[in-house]
């Protein structure tokens, strides 16, 4: 009885903000929220899809890796990107089939990951891609000559999510983190390209029409802008707390070492101290090493300015060639220190995070030697 008590007023703490949020989304977020303690999941953008050396041709394993490839271990966070499917090609922008990633993000799924999606959109306007900055957004808000587009397009991105079922016929849980980096002006949907109404109204109808029009109810929702210029600027685009489940950052190296890690420290610091103000996870939702020089870069650069920062994963973009990778794979020079990284009892893979479920686990820590 008493235990029963305490789980019922753990559940209604931990609210998601879609009220119809299939069972299977719940307990994605309650497992996230107990991920969002001492350690950090690993996770990797397209790690199942291809890796620097090898693509996957559509048939065969489903399970191949570069993480697992140097370090005999899956990673516990898969990101995708749905960007293309708004236009119903077959293959999204990077070349991945669309009916692959769907067997990719239900055997992520399957396995216990944690699935999370972007989208790289075209521009709605123009018809070029997301980074060709011509206005769009107030053009396809309620009201706007273009509405009708992006009515359709989120037709077929509501089509996708909801086409993602496990054997069982139950909804796959995603964590969909559309609009990112909002704060850069690199985007159509970014600073400078729209006003923050604007921003703010996209994203709130972006998510009524999947909720209401299109009754998606396995979706978690992730906002996350870029490294910041300034603290206010966390919030500045966010949509509010009715409409936002994750809080999230994207924080490259891109200018060295230093202003990385700084930039770690105290961009995380502000999203935690946000994010503990709302009770709602947090995480590094895309992280690289743009700059490579570093011989130790995971251990001695990125490890020192996560560890014990409350983030529930980090995921480290795509590895697309050997000049654009940001896991490491068998013959990255980086391998040894990565393999070195994730040895730490912090960091966590698939079988780790696997052991996690969504009753409150307080005292979690790893065994040693996992
Ligand atoms: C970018 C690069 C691009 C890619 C895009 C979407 O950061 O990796 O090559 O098309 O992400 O995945």
């Amino acid at each position: 009885m008493l235990s029963s008590c305490k789980s019922s007023s753990y559940l209604r703490k931990t609210e998601l903000t879609d009220l119809k949020a299939s069972k299977t989304l719940k307990k994605t977020y309650l497992r996230i929220r107990n991920m969002s303690r001492k350690e950090i999941a690993l996770g990797h953008q397209d790690a199942t899809a291809y890796g620097v050396v090898w693509k996957h041709d559509g048939s065969g394993t489903l399970d191949r890796s570069d993480i697992d490839d140097v370090t005999g271990k899956f990673p516990a966070v898969y990101g995708f990107d749905i960007g293309h499917i708004e236009l119903g090609n077959t293959h999204n922008l990077d070349s991945v089939p669309f009916d692959l990633m769907r067997k990719l993000i239900v055997k992520a799924h399957e396995n216990g990951g944690i699935v999370t999606l972007s989208w790289h959109a075209d521009n709605p306007v123009s018809g070029g891609s997301s980074w060709d900055t011509v206005p769009a957004v107030s053009q396809i808000l309620k009201g706007g000559n273009f509405r009708k587009r992006y009515e359709g397009w989120m037709e077929k991105v509501a089509l996708f999510i909801r086409s993602l079922k496990d054997a069982h016929g139950q909804p796959v849980p995603v964590v969909f983190r559309p609009f990112h980096e909002m704060n850069g002006s690199w985007f159509w949907w970014g600073a400078g390209n729209c006003s923050i109404n604007d921003y703010v109204q996209l994203w709130r109808e972006t998510v009524n029409l999947l909720r209401y029009e299109h009754k998606v109810h396995n979706v978690l929702y992730a906002y996350s802008p870029n490294t910041l210029n300034e603290k206010e600027e966390y919030l500045r685009f966010y949509p509010g707390d009715d409409f936002v489940d994750i809080l999230g950052i994207d924080i490259y190296n891109h200018s060295g070492d230093d202003i990385y890690r700084e930039a770690l420290r105290n961009d995380i610091a502000v999203m935690r101290a946000f994010a503990a103000s709302r009770d709602k996870p947090f995480a590094l939702t895309e992280t690289g090493n743009i700059q490579r020089g570093h011989p130790r870069w995971w251990t001695e650069v990125l490890y020192p300015a996560v560890k014990n920062s409350g983030i529930a994963w980090l995921l480290v973009w795509r590895n697309h060639s050997p000049e654009h990778f940001f896991a490491p794979y068998p013959e990255d020079p980086l391998a040894d220190d990565f393999r070195m990284f994730g040895e730490h009892k912090d960091i966590l893979f698939l079988k780790d995070i696997r052991e996690i479920g969504f009753e409150p686990r307080p005292d979690f820590t790893r065994q040693p030697g996992k």
